[in-house]
């Protein structure tokens, strides 16, 4: 039988990846939205007419209900969230609110709707904040270091509450950073593609950036949302961590995406204090070793071929604008 599931924040990055897995593989495919002005459709604007939306908000118990009722979902994955770390600082009450307490709120309607729907949430690296070894792992004790992280953990302990209280399928992936031509404009990586296609058009002088020295383990989302749906196919619920095993500087990041258009970044970056957060998360660097035993995951995308790929689909896509 064709199977059903919801996603929420299927508007945004991983969203968008998951809900074409999904489609890929059969599923029925319902997307949490949020009413806005003008659509946000973007990022799934080729499958649109293949997902059933419905209205609704994290922060809006009443329409997660409905969305769970009229979906009746075998799985439900929730991606919705204040995503942005540095957003984190100047709206921390909304980020704990969304990003945090929506996860009960979710979790909620799925109890009272459909207790035997599988649940996925998406938990952040961000929880490792100041982290206390290296590399993390599924283990590692949580010290977050931003309201985003710190409503993280909230959403990761809740996930685990539900599951030992109420027996639910739930699962916590602690996924760490994903990346793709689909990423938001602010977040680092997509600054920087976006920015070197830009200059190298003419369309943009200098880029102004924070701390080049933080460290990341960067992968491709197209990879990770095939961790999402794994996790889900198990015998049992669990928690995962889903990461590269390698780390990288922003530097890094900037020189080979300079570098690739034949640009060289020291012409053109300019260190901004207003990018410099308030407290850093100096490095991340997963260890993907559990899920790639238990779930079988693996990564096709190496952080080069990332950063290349969305270099060259930012080029691609101003070039067709001009
Ligand atoms: P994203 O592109 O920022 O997408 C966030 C989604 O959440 C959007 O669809 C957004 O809708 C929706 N949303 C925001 N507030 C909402 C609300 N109050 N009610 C309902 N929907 C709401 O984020 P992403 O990169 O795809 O990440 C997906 C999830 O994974 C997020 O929970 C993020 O925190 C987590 N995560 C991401 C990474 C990463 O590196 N990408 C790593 C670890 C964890 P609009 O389009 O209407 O704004
Ligand atoms: O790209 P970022 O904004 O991502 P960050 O803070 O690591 O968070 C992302 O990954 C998390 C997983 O670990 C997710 F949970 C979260 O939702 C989000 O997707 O920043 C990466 C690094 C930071 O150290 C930041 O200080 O890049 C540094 N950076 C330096 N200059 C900058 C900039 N970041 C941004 N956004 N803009 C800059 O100009």
């Amino acid at each position: 039988m064709e199977k059903r599931a919801l996603i929420t924040g299927i508007t945004g990055q991983d969203g968008s990846y998951l809900a074409e897995l999904l489609l890929e593989k059969g599923y029925k495919v319902f997307g949490l939205r949020r009413r806005t002005s003008v659509p946000i459709l973007e990022n799934i604007e080729h499958i649109k007419n293949d997902i059933e939306f419905i209205d609704g908000d994290l922060l809006d118990m009443g329409s997660l209900i409905n969305a769970v009722n009229i979906s009746q979902p075998d799985e439900v994955y929730n991606l919705a969230a204040q995503s942005f770390v540095g957003t984190s600082w100047i709206q921390p009450v909304l980020t704990g609110e969304v990003t945090g307490v929506g996860v009960t709120n979710i979790l909620e309607a799925v109890r009272v709707v459909k207790p035997d729907a599988r649940f996925y949430q998406a938990s952040s690296s961000e929880m490792f904040g100041k982290v206390v070894e290296t590399p993390q792992k599924e283990t590692t004790p949580f010290y977050p270091r931003s309201p985003y992280g710190v409503a993280k953990v909230y959403g990761h302990w809740i996930t685990v509450n539900y599951r030992e209280s109420f027996d639910m399928f739930a699962c916590s992936g602690i996924l760490f950073n994903h990346e793709s031509p689909r990423r938001g404009v602010e977040f680092v990586t997509r600054k920087v593609t976006d920015a070197a296609a830009r200059i190298k058009l003419g369309l943009q002088k200098e880029l102004r950036m924070g701390n080049l020295d933080a460290q990341r383990d960067w992968g491709f989302a197209g990879d990770y949302v095939k961790a999402m749906w794994l996790m889900l196919q198990q015998e049992k619920p669990d928690d995962y961590v889903i990461a590269t095993g390698e780390t990288h500087t922003v530097q890094e990041l900037v020189e080979i995406a300079f570098g690739h258009l034949d640009l060289n970044w020291r012409d053109y970056v300019v260190i901004d204090p207003k990018f410099v957060r308030p407290a850093e998360v100096d490095l991340l660097l997963g260890d993907p070793s559990k899920a790639k035993q238990k779930l079988g995951w693996k990564l096709d995308v190496g952080f080069e071929q990332l950063v290349t790929m969305m270099v060259e689909s930012d080029l691609k896509r101003m070039e067709n604008n001009r």
